[in-house]
């Protein structure tokens, strides 16, 4: 065995009892291993190479046609009391759920190689980064944690060090949707996914580790593991703020982490230093500070465009792996609204039929390093993280929530956080479009009940000396033809900026029950196409579309039973009576 930390051989070994592989590779994550990687793929069919003059090093994988999301309904906390996963999670008995999938396991691996992943989540040697293992039969899987995270040697020789370390085990298994499943067992930091190669089902170091199984460290150990991009904003004077913002699924995190500022904006920088996950601890001074555990992107591609996206467009033409994009005659990936081209050959590898459906699948995404992001922060490596100034929730809203607003005070935030709805997106399968509550964008993704999450949120109050201020935003408020009010994307920096001048009491804003927004003045909207009639509609808060949505915040907050914190009930009372007065 290639590790002189026993529990690791001892475990690798009882796997492979188990599993019956031909070939044990333990990954020592070079560039050399990658190549060979892509190189197997490419031979099995599991990779096809794109056009390598346009997209050097691009490849494209076409997955199952039935494996294309993550599966919420498949997805289960298995704490030993169900009360403790919460009302938010599938549970199944400890016991149950893993000798279920050790029988889907028996023999899975035959002819096939067990590939050892020790991965980093974090920059190497932070205080903050965590270790884990995945043993998968995937190349694809070993491909994409090599860009994703910060895999091989290093990450060995760290959980050598220190004995300790979160064990995932995957197993593409037969992909049949009825023999999947993606299991945690918080208690026993250990992680068991059967029968997906897809993203976040099969990808543990991300959704599974650095959300779910994390979550449930952080609340235990006093820090937060969220589903937030982080991102710089850098003024003209050269002051830079930090801002860590949750978003579903499919809401806007990459675009707004890679955001190229608008025309008028001279001076302004944005980088990047997180898209989707963000571990944020208080430091000695009681400051909130964030890091990014991962290493690399793994985005929706349609919608990805030269001006909606120039950062993320130039990131990946090239060296990137896509998944499920269709192919132009050029042999270039092509998917929805990306300005050129034309689809020749759909995400499922047959001749497009518009008939049929979207070129692209509509969860198609990306893998790439972040190194390949122009806007990449040289601080995402920094051990101790960046200072976060404001927080932001947001959800994809056609109705009822204002472009922006900020909350009153620490509690109140947090209660603006458990009221996040969405609209149901491609990322995960199920219907799409449905306003369904997602608290702190956090509902497929919290190892432990929704109650204790925001319990652990209100008591930073205590324990912070200076908290970031709260904000919720809406990029997606329709007119009555379905048209979106606000032009988004780049021009998010305008809100941006009123978050920040409110952060540095720079700026006014008028008193609502909902929060504080901003005087329609202060809304910078030069050289847009955005009246002030239609600036007043994003603005605007509909009282008896309101009293609607705080029953059914009511009615959800109940739900949790007595895990929910008084002071959060409190707090909806006060906006209650508020609208009331
Ligand atoms: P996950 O990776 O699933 O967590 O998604 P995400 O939150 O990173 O979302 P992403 O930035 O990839 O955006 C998802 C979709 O929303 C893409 O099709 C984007 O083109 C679209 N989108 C992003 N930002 C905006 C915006 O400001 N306005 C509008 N109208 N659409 C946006
Ligand atoms: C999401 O669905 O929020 C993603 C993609 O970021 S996945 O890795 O599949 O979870
Ligand atoms: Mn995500």
């Amino acid at each position: 065995m290639n590790t002189r930390l026993k529990a690791l051989s001892d475990w690798v070994a009882e796997v492979a009892k188990l599993t019956q592989p031909e070939r044990i590779h333990w990954c020592d994550g070079s560039e050399s291993e990658y190549q060979t990687f892509v190189a197997e793929m490419l031979e099995s069919g599991d990779l096809i190479e794109l056009n390598q003059d346009n997209y050097p090093g691009c490849y494209l994988h076409r997955s199952d046609p039935n494996d294309v999301a993550r599966v919420e309904h498949l997805t289960y906390v298995c704490t030993s009391r169900q009360e403790d996963a919460g009302p938010n999670n599938n549970w199944m008995a400890p016991a149950q759920a893993k000798q279920m999938m050790l029988d889907f396991y028996a023999g899975c691996m035959k002819g096939r190689t067990l590939y050892v992943i020790p991965y980093c989540m974090g920059p190497l040697g932070s205080p903050f980064a965590r270790y884990g293992v995945e043993l998968t039969d995937s190349t694809y899987v070993a491909a994409n944690m090599y860009l994703m995270t910060r895999m091989g040697k290093p990450a060995l020789e760290h959980i050598e060090q220190t004995g300790s370390f979160i064990k995932g085990l995957h197993s593409v298994g037969e992909l049949d949707p009825d023999r999947r499943f993606i299991m945690h067992f918080p208690e026993e930091l250990t992680i068991m996914s059967y029968g997906s190669g897809y993203g976040g089902n099969a990808l543990l170091g991300k959704k599974c580790h650095a959300l779910r199984i994390a979550s449930y460290q952080a609340r235990t150990e006093g820090w937060l593991a969220e589903h937030m991009l982080i991102v710089g904003i850098e003024s003209p004077e050269g002051e830079t703020s930090y801002l860590a913002c949750a978003f579903p699924s499919a809401c806007g995190k990459t675009n707004l982490a890679m955001l190229i500022p608008p025309e008028h904006y001279k001076g302004w920088k944005v980088w990047t230093l997180g898209d989707d996950i963000a571990w944020m601890h208080l430091d000695d001074e009681g400051q909130l500070r964030a890091v990014n555990p991962e290493a690399g992107y793994f985005g929706v591609v349609p919608g990805t465009n030269r001006k909606t996206n120039p950062n993320a467009f130039d990131t990946i033409t090239h060296d990137t792996i896509f998944t499920n994009v269709a192919v132009t005659a050029d042999n270039d990936p092509w998917w929805e609204d990306k300005d050129g081209g034309e689809p020749v050959i759909d995400w499922r590898g047959r001749p497009f039929d518009a008939k049929k459906g979207p070129a692209a699948h509509p969860n198609s995404r990306f893998t790439v390093t972040a190194k390949n992001n122009p806007s990449y922060s040289s601080l995402a490596e920094a051990p101790e993280g960046v200072p976060i100034s404001a927080l932001v929730f947001g959800g994809r809203r056609r109705e009822l929530a204002p472009l922006v607003y900020q909350a009153k005070s620490w509690a109140h935030g947090v209660l603006v956080g458990a009221s996040v709805a969405s609209e149901t997106t491609a990322a995960a399968t199920g219907k799409v479009g449905v306003v369904r509550r997602d608290p702190m964008a956090m509902k497929p993704f919290c190892g432990y009940n929704f109650g204790d999450y925001w319990q652990h949120w209100l008591s930073f109050e205590e324990r912070a000396a200076k908290l970031p201020e709260i904000f919720h935003v809406n990029w997606f408020r329709r007119d009555a033809d379905g048209n979106f009010l606000w032009p988004g994307f780049g021009e998010n920096l305008r809100v941006l900026k009123w978050i920040i001048d409110r952060c540095e009491q720079r700026v006014d804003a008028v008193e609502q029950p909902i929060g504080y927004l901003p005087k329609p003045a202060d809304i910078d909207v030069e050289g847009l196409d955005v009246s002030p009639d239609t600036l007043a509609q994003l603005l605007a808060v509909d009282v008896s579309q309101w009293s609607e949505e705080l029953a059914h915040i009511d009615e959800y907050l109940q739900s949790f039973g007595s895990r929910v914190p008084e002071q959060l009930l409190a707090e909806h009372g006060k906006v209650k009576a508020a609208f009331a007065d």
